[in-house]
């Protein structure tokens, strides 16, 4: 088999296909009700010894599993075990905006906010086929737009408006 088949693969069953654009994230992220209520739901999810605050171990494996982190900070790339590292030791300086080592569900909201607001900045509108989560960030984005335009139809078809340049990477 193919790396390439068996990361699909294992990417199928680790979540669901998805379309998305800017503004379906966008419009996810400016909607604080949906948006606080998902945010909470994963910060309590990642709080593993139930503190109350996430620490550097309790936030990485969320964002290996969640993509958010590639796609904000370091573009689709592979890389060594090392650059990891230094990654998302600066993912968690980022959050930790108070840099008291610890980040609580204020700074959660904020930084997760601001990452897919710049996805959406990314995303621009082109839509793009993606594999996410089940229950991830991005999901709900989904799932929130088609509560919002659940009679208009598919999500690829709806934006008659002129592309705005594509960034790539962040
Ligand atoms: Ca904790
Ligand atoms: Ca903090």
């Amino acid at each position: 088999m193919e790396p390439k088949e068996a990361l699909n693969e294992q990417a199928q069953q680790l979540g669901s296909v998805v379309v998305l654009d800017g503004s379906t994230v966008r419009d996810f992220a400016m909607d604080e009700e949906a948006f606080n209520a998902v945010a909470d739901k994963l910060f309590v999810s990642l709080d593993q010894n139930g503190d109350g605050v996430l620490s550097r171990a309790e936030i990485r494996p969320a964002f290996e599993r969640l993509n958010l982190v590639e796609m904000h900070f370091g573009g689709p790339v592979t890389k060594t075990p090392d650059q990891l590292n230094t990654l998302y030791d600066s993912v968690f300086e980022a959050f930790d905006t108070d840099h008291n080592n610890t980040v609580d569900l204020t700074e959660f909201r904020s930084q997760v906010k601001d990452i897919l607001l710049a996805i959406a900045d990314g995303l621009g509108f082109a839509p793009l086929t993606m594999v996410v989560e089940h229950g991830s960030l991005l999901e709900n984005a989904v799932v929130h737009e088609t509560h919002a335009t659940v009679a208009s139809g598919h999500a690829a078809n709806k934006n008659t408006v002129t592309p705005s340049p594509v960034t790539s990477g962040a």
